[in-house]
């Protein structure tokens, strides 16, 4: 990026909007902001306004823009909104949040994205990095906008990760390392079809030059014939769950680099439940190889790795019952990974804003692992309708009536799983309000002792 300072129009005040305000401003850019919906950001425009940034609500947008400006999306803002329209009448250039974060980054930046397991995937890449001594920074989708976490002096290197929102405003930026971990049906709300949101996700290695690594997902059928695609004009190294022949494989209870012949970790190494845990797990450890880290850190890295918060994380043991928090779990395909991380039977919590997702195979998937199901929220009658008379199916209310009811239907050695398979917005403020929620819900449930 140009160091001399430019003006911006930064569209929407959640997280990423707020922190491009306050590093622009840092950097003596002229900034105005804009949102949609004004009334429910009074303090991020207020904050920005104490940074010398005016509110131009999106009436005014069109008077007050000059033409010069860069319009930085945030990922929520589609490119469809009518801010970005009038942004574009007006000749801006329009980029979004991780294009500009990419411009100021010093590091090289190893980018993860696909549908599920981005987060578990991008944490345990960074837990590696450092493991191997590389000072490393992580941001991105998981919540830590990018542009603030490239900006520390010395970094070795950047873990970003990506949504298909955030790869759909990028321009030139090209990630070293960059991970596709699988694809399944999910904001089909905002993309017309599966192959708009995979061609979103594919832009990751859309500018790729030489010298960059694409880390394929070879047992993802879209993936893999995406990557033998872009195979010619950069390395390749797929990892896979079944396939022997992939470079990163599984042979016996290790985890293999089958070019160079040597075993990377064992699988009793990697501390996550479930088989898509493993896979993620693969993913991360190709990563790491791909930007030359020695594969002798990794056993010990691996079993120093806790996980995150609101995925598969046990919450507490209760008369013999496992209660764990998926609250992450946000589409069917998670939440069916979730149900078949367990071999004893599920009472399953499930439910809340549908994505434009269809329940029919999570509800085999239901019928398949689940003692009963607990319905919450606006899809409750759909899931019911998905495991009718096949799963005894009640709604409930609230979370906390979900998790007092599921203590009455468990058995010992049960497990009760939040794993909703839906978006949080009807009932909670988000998945991590709801997580809360549930925790909080178990451990009074528990008298308040954490098991
Ligand atoms: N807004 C508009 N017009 C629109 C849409 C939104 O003005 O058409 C305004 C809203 O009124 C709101 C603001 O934009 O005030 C919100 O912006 P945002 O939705 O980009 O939210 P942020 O708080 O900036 O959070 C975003 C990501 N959110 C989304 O992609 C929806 C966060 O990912 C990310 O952690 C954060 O940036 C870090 O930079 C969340 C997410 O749900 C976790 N991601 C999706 C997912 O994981 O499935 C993609």
């Amino acid at each position: 990026m140009n160091d001399a300072p430019q003006r911006a129009l930064v569209i929407g005040l959640g997280k990423s909007g707020i922190a491009v305000c306050e590093v622009l401003r840092e950097r003596r850019w002229e900034v105005l902001a804009t949102d949609q919906s004004p009334e429910r950001v009074p303090e991020a425009i207020a904050h920005v306004a104490a940074l010398g940034v005016p509110f131009v609500s999106t009436d005014a947008l069109r008077e007050a823009l000059r033409g010069d400006e860069i319009a930085v999306l945030s990922p929520g803002v589609p490119p469809s909104a009518l801010p970005v329209a009038i942004a574009w009448g007006k000749g801006c250039t329009v980029l979004g949040e991780v294009e500009i974060a990419a411009r100021f980054a010093r590091a090289p930046i190893l980018g993860v994205t696909g549908t599920k397991g981005k987060s578990t995937t991008s944490a345990l890449l960074a837990h590696l990095l450092r493991a191997a001594g590389k000072k490393t920074a992580l941001g991105g989708n998981i919540g830590a906008p990018l542009i603030r976490e490239v900006l520390p002096d010395g970094l070795d290197a950047i873990v970003a990760e990506l949504s298909s929102f955030q790869l759909e405003s990028i321009d030139r930026f090209h990630p070293r390392v960059a991970v596709l971990l699988n694809l399944s049906p999910d904001h089909l709300d905002r993309y017309g079809s599966m192959d708009e949101y995979a061609s979103a996700k594919f832009r990751i290695v859309e500018n790729a030059r030489a010298g960059d690594t694409l880390v394929a997902n070879r047992d993802d059928q879209r993936i893999w014939s995406f990557a033998c695609g872009v195979a010619e004009r950069m390395t390749t190294i797929d990892f896979s769950l079944v396939d022997p022949n992939a470079r990163i494989a599984l042979r016996g209870e290790s985890i293999v680099d089958t070019r160079a012949g040597t075993v990377l970790a064992e699988i009793a190494d990697v501390p996550l439940l479930g088989r898509h845990n493993l896979a993620n797990a693969m993913a991360a450890l190709a990563a790491a190889l791909a930007f030359g880290v020695d594969p002798h850190v990794f056993p010990a890295a691996l079993r120093s790795f806790t996980g995150m918060v609101h995925r598969l994380q046990p919450v507490a043991e209760i008369a013999g019952v496992r209660y764990i928090d998926d609250s992450k779990a946000t589409n069917p395909e998670a939440a069916t990974a979730a149900l078949e991380a367990f071999a004893a039977p599920v009472v399953a919590i499930v439910g809340g804003r549908a994505k434009g997702t269809a329940f029919g195979a999570f509800g085999d998937a239901l019928a398949r692992h689940a003692r009963a199901v607990l319905a919450i929220g606006e899809a409750a009658q759909e899931i019911v309708a998905a495991v009718a008379g096949r799963v005894p199916c009640e709604r409930a209310e609230t979370m906390e009536a979900a998790v007092e009811r599921s203590r009455e239907l468990a058995h010992s050695g049960d497990v009760v799983l939040l794993s909703p398979a839906c978006a949080s917005f009807d009932m909670f403020r988000s998945a991590e309000d709801r997580g809360e929620r549930f925790v909080a819900a178990v451990r009074s449930l528990a008298g308040g002792t954490r098991a």
